[in-house]
């Protein structure tokens, strides 16, 4: 019986031969590829989706009018509508290396080939030029300097973040261009160690001068105060990061340079059950030095009231104690005196201790003023300051009326406020000073290359039950990246056609500038308003919340909700968010006289804070705002500054070549060895690999050369051609074989087609070769 199934036998089964971009291109579809009547007729090994959203390999063993009779492996035989099926790969391209070696590649052929390797451990793979890296959660052997050295001597070529890393080092110094490792995916997806992985291969190569060693010091220090449990990662970094790494002419790292985008404040005063805080304070308050423990006075975890919100003190297999020894040996190399050290400890301390002070109630107004008690007292010593200013800080405001300057005395809900805005800016303050410590110690003997390497590991797209300011700016963030991502990959795509002269117009291109105009358009976009509301004095989230239903109802990407919810639709789903907190979020205020205290204070970091934020801020301009609103902070607002960054984020990588590296969490356990395919495909969709095929599937992916693609099909012509050129021979094979003018391009060198046309042409000629076969072996039969 002859196996219906395309051979892999010769040559390429995909004859898709980009190497880059189209790489996705042979994604098998209902409009121009393996039909389900396709599949059907030719009774090709399929995917059946069981009622549980799984795919499950059936077998095809008849099939009449709307019914297939199908057939697992186990034995279980099923009726089906044909069109639920789709085509399966042939067994030899189980696990291939690269998705576009599949001949079909839908969905479920994507996600089994995924599967197939991880469950061996080959968690890298790529995606035309895209890495996916899909977390293993636990050690796997694929590390270390014997595997560094195969990859930098060429001697393996299997998909790896050295491998990807190694290519932007040469194309560096071969281009002379900065390159860009941009680094994607959701929270507890592997970014981060990935990113490591990166640095650790850079450094091996690069390595010399021992820059390198620092550089990958700073690792535990940004992951200390910047990372924290959440419900999904034990170490989920709470803030984005580029860190641009500078080489000399000889190939050598001579300094690097980190930007970091918008810490998560709000955890330092409050914190969800079964997350932490800041693993900072938990690995301070454990592995302190009796000295150190003496001068801060400090406590024990569970006496601290900001820690105490939820009952997760440890993390399984987490030795916070040890970890702090890490952590002050990584400060020791990036070059901070055992002086500041101690200054930044105390900061920790100190924001500890003002989640510890209280209110009691001075006046039959509700007013309240702090306790003075030990905790008070203590953050009066740690920051430098007399407990009475303090005191005062904390339970008065200073208001501007007309021109005259009253003092208005507090509520608790507003003393509370004010003590929790102070600690979030010591905190932010402290983890903006600690990259500033370590900037200045990197960039020593830096020499100005104009070479670098950045490396981007920014949070992932966030779609959860209730979505709140937080995930609205990350998701914009990540709107961004996928516009940058699209237009790199469909400019390599352009080039190409262009090169060969294909008449590009018929290639179609949906990006996602629609949403992106949604967020950014003036003066109607989702920023500019939230940014009027939130200079509003009467702003609330909920005139917000009606204003965008108001002037955005007609936008394609905006949807409004009952009450005070709206839905963006983003390039990787819909996102309802709600907008609770959005104005106070993005106006972010310190009352000055929270600065001013600062300032006045004898330590030298609240000083170095305090004037941070006032060459922050403007001059407090007369408005409505300050007539009720009092002497606040006037600086940028949260969106505003974030849109900033981000802009020169684009910029920085616009000017690179950037490789991309796609990570995929597996299970949402943080467990070894389980694959769930609902979740894995979800991320393939939202982090943008299946957005991959769609750009190459609006295009021509599939293309070969005039000569391949006669010699490989000329023989299957039944009619004899008058001229034997190459370009001629073609033509026919299309003609006799009815390829739709709309499928395919002729270009000067290639053949460009749509998904799925070639798999026709491959199928005739693998049954006709089969006949052939068949024809010799029954000859040589009978000769024997
Ligand atoms: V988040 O958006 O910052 O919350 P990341 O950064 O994507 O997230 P992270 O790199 O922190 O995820 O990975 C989560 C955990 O997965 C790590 O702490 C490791 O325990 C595990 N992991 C990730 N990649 C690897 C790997 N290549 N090998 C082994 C890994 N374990
Ligand atoms: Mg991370």
């Amino acid at each position: 019986v002859l196996d219906d199934r395309p051979s892999v036998d010769d040559e390429d089964v995909n004859p898709s031969v980009s190497p880059h971009g189209s790489a996705l291109g042979m994604w098998a579809n209902k409009q121009w590829g393996d039909t389900a009547s396709y599949v059907a007729k030719k009774k090709l090994q399929s995917w059946y989706q069981t009622s549980d959203g799984n795919w499950e390999l059936a077998k095809i063993l008849s099939t009449s009018g709307t019914e297939s009779l199908i057939s697992f492996s186990e034995g279980k035989v099923l009726k089906v509508n044909p069109d639920s099926l789709l085509a399966a790969n042939p067994e030899i391209l189980d696990g291939v290396d690269d998705l576009m070696q599949l001949s079909y590649l839908n969905e479920p052929s994507v996600l089994y080939n995924l599967q197939y390797r991880y469950d061996r451990d080959m968690i890298y793979s790529k995606a035309g030029p895209v890495l996916v890296a899909i977390n293993p959660f636990k050690k796997i052997p694929l590390y270390g300097s014997d595997y560094i050295q195969a990859y930098k001597s060429k001697s393996t070529d299997s998909p790896h973040v050295y491998a990807i890393t190694d290519t932007a080092i040469r194309e560096m110094i071969r281009d002379e261009v900065n390159q860009s490792i941009v680094i994607s995916g959701e929270s507890g997806a592997g970014k981060t160690e990935t990113a490591k992985i990166a640095m650790q291969y850079l450094a091996a190569l690069g390595g010399g001068s021992g820059i390198e060693y620092e550089i990958l010091k700073t690792n535990p220090i940004l992951e200390a105060f910047g990372n924290a449990k959440t419900s999904r990662n034990n170490n989920s970094s709470r803030f984005g990061k580029l860190i641009e790494i500078h080489f000399s002419e000889t190939g050598k790292i001579s300094g690097a340079q980190i930007q970091t985008f918008l810490l998560e404040k709000s955890r330092v005063v409050q914190c969800t059950e079964g997350e932490r805080s800041y693993h900072s304070f938990y690995q301070l308050c454990a592995g302190a030095p009796p000295h150190l423990r003496e001068k801060l006075d400090l406590l024990d975890v569970h006496e601290y009231k900001y820690l105490q919100q939820s009952t997760c003190y440890t993390i399984d297999g987490v030795d916070d104690a040890e970890q702090f020894r890490v952590v002050v040996e990584a400060l020791d190399a990036v070059h901070v005196s055992k002086e500041n050290q101690e200054n930044a400890f105390a900061m920790l301390a100190a924001v500890l201790w003002l989640g510890n002070v209280t209110f009691s109630i001075i006046d039959n107004e509700n007013h309240v003023e702090p306790v003075i008690d030990e905790a008070l007292l203590k953050v009066a010593e740690l920051i430098g300051c007399k407990a009475d200013d303090l005191k005062l800080a904390l339970s008065t405001r200073k208001m501007k009326v007309n021109n005259d300057i009253i003092v208005q005395k507090q509520t608790l809900a507003q003393a509370i406020d004010t003590r929790d805005a102070l600690a979030k800016s010591i905190y932010s303050c402290l983890f903006d000073w600690l990259v500033e410590q370590i900037n200045k110690s990197l960039a020593v003997g830096k020499r100005r290359t104009g070479r670098s390497i950045s490396i981007l590991d920014i949070y992932g797209f966030e779609s959860f039950d209730v979505n709140s300011f937080e995930q609205f700016c990350i998701n914009y963030a990540n709107e961004r990246l996928q516009q940058h991502f699209n237009r790199h990959l469909f400019k390599l795509e352009q080039e190409e056609y262009i090169q060969d002269g294909i008449d590009w117009a018929k290639v179609e291109f949906e990006d996602n500038q629609d949403c992106l105009n949604l967020f950014e358009k003036k003066p109607l976009g989702l920023m500019t308003l939230l940014d009027e509301e939130s200079t509003f004095p009467n702003g609330t989230d909920m005139t917000f919340a009606a204003k965008l239903k108001q002037h955005l109802k007609s936008n394609s990407c905006f949807r409004g909700e009952r009450g005070k919810a709206f839905t963006v639709h983003h390039y990787a789903g819909e996102v309802m968010y709600d907008t609770s907190g959005f104005l106070e979020k993005n106006r972010d205020l310190l009352h000055l006289d929270s600065i001013q205290l600062l300032s006045s204070c004898t330590c030298e970091l609240p000083q170095a804070f305090a004037s941070n934020m006032l060459s922050l801020s403007e001059k407090p301009a007369p408005g409505p705002l300050h007539k009720s609103g009092g002497a606040d902070s006037q600086k940028l607002s949260v969106i505003t500054k974030f849109k900033g960054q981000l802009f020169q984020l684009m910029q920085r990588l616009e000017s690179t070549t950037p490789h991309f590296i796609r990570c995929i969490k597996p299970n949402n356990s943080q467990s070894p060895g389980i694959y769930h395919q609902g979740l894995v495909l979800q991320q393939l969709r939202c982090c943008g690999v299946l957005e991959v095929v769609r750009i190459s599937r609006s295009g021509f992916p599939t293309r070969m050369s005039h000569q391949k693609f006669a010699r490989r099909y000329g023989f299957l012509l039944l009619e004899h051609v008058a001229s034997q050129d190459p370009l001629s021979v073609s033509v026919a094979i299309l003609h006799q074989f009815d390829i739709l003018p709309e499928m395919y391009q002729i270009g000067y060198t290639k053949l460009f087609f749509r998904t799925g046309q070639i798999g026709k042409l491959e199928d005739t000629r693998n049954r006709t070769l089969n006949g052939i076969l068949r024809v010799q072996s029954c000859f040589r039969g009978h000769k024997a």
